[in-house]
């Protein structure tokens, strides 16, 4: 029973270390102290009903903005040869990758495709 529970605590340790070996997303690392929301939240897409999603159509984004409320969350599922960049860094979903954010923050959130270059944005009101 001891060493089950060493062996867990070993673990954790682990992945909590191996991430700090850099290459990794560039918004990870922003866990301060004080707990306010973060303005773009990474939530778990098996766990939230996604209130708009986008994906993509050709070279474009589909549909090319969304409009939603604050603290409602947007999935975005790129096709296999395009991504989701956030303009200013606070979010972004990998090549044919799948992600989920909150936005919890009222604004105009742009982004593009990093290969393509073509754009779309997220207004939250
Ligand atoms: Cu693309």
């Amino acid at each position: 029973m001891k060493r089950l529970a060493l062996g867990f605590a070993l673990a954790l340790m682990c992945a909590c270390g191996g991430d700090d070996g850099g290459g990794g997303s560039p918004d990870a690392a922003t866990s301060g102290p004080d707990a306010a929301p973060l303005e773009v939240a990474s939530v778990d897409c098996g766990s939230v009903t996604p209130d708009q999603t986008i994906t993509t159509s050709g070279f474009m984004y589909s549909p090319m903005s969304v409009t939603i409320t604050t603290g409602q969350v947007v999935m975005f599922t790129p096709a296999s040869s395009h991504d989701v960049a956030s303009d200013d860094g606070k979010f972004s979903v990998p090549l044919g990758g799948t992600g989920c954010f909150r936005f919890n923050q009222a604004g105009t959130y742009g982004f593009h495709c990093t290969p393509h270059g073509f754009t779309g944005s997220v207004v939250v009101q």
